[in-house]
């Protein structure tokens, strides 16, 4: 059976691969294995129909069968699971790779998140000039940490695995901001794990998913 994820039909990241659906297609990418997209409507993600799926009304979601996931985390790490390809074979390799995933998820990406919240709901607001520079301070800390850690390695533990995906996901969303330049190793990374011809793929995927419900109005 091909599983089925959800995605936005139009993304509020306009097609620039920040979603969390795009973790999963590249994760699927990656292993070979197809996949369907359901796309789901703003307004429609918070149903009840999509809220059987997913109890916060969010995507991705993923359905195979009679099994139901959420949490981009726990649908990239169901997919190393049952595919070769993203997690090393060797046992502590393996324990290690996902630690790098948990590492992501809730260590690097809580920080950038702040940010983009920062950014979207407190601008207008009397603090915000004091704010920003304490929110990007605290990236900075993780940032240089993971740096530090990664080195001149080309991925965080050997070969490419479902820990550099999750991290490099985690990162793209500071592209633009100017933050990851400080860290010319870290920029080099993510340019690496972009260039992966998996994740080539499912970017041109869910552009066409966002270009196509552009034009449909
Ligand atoms: N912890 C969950 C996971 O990892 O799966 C978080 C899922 C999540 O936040 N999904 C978002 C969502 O459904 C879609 S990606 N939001 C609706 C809601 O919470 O009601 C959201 C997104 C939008 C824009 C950018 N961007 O522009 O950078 C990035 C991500």
């Amino acid at each position: 059976m091909t599983p089925t994820i959800t995605a936005f039909q139009r993304s509020p990241d306009r097609g620039r691969g920040l979603a969390r659906d795009m973790r999963v297609r590249w994760a699927f990418e990656e292993v070979g294995q197809s996949y369907e997209v359901r796309l789901v409507s703003l307004g429609a993600h918070k149903e009840p129909a999509h809220r059987a799926l997913h109890p916060f009304g969010q995507i991705p979601t993923y359905e195979d069968g009679d099994l139901v996931l959420f949490e981009s985390g726990a649908i990239v790490f169901h997919i190393a699971q049952r595919h070769a390809g993203l997690l090393p074979g060797d046992a502590n390799a393996r324990a290690r790779a996902m630690t790098w995933m948990f590492a992501a998820l809730s260590t690097v990406e809580p920080p950038i998140l702040d940010l983009h919240n920062t950014k979207l709901l407190e601008g207008d607001k009397s603090w915000y000039e004091q704010r920003l520079p304490v929110v990007e301070d605290r990236i900075r800390v993780r940032l240089g940490e993971l740096s530090a850690r990664l080195g001149d390695a080309h991925w965080l533990d050997g070969a490419f695995s479902a820990g550099d995906l999750m991290m490099v996901a985690v990162l793209l969303r500071l592209k633009t901001s100017g933050l990851l330049d400080e860290y010319p190793n870290l920029s080099a990374y993510v340019a690496r794990g972009e260039a992966r011809p998996a994740y080539k793929r499912a970017f041109d995927a869910q552009l066409a998913a966002f270009t196509a419900s552009s034009r449909t109005g």
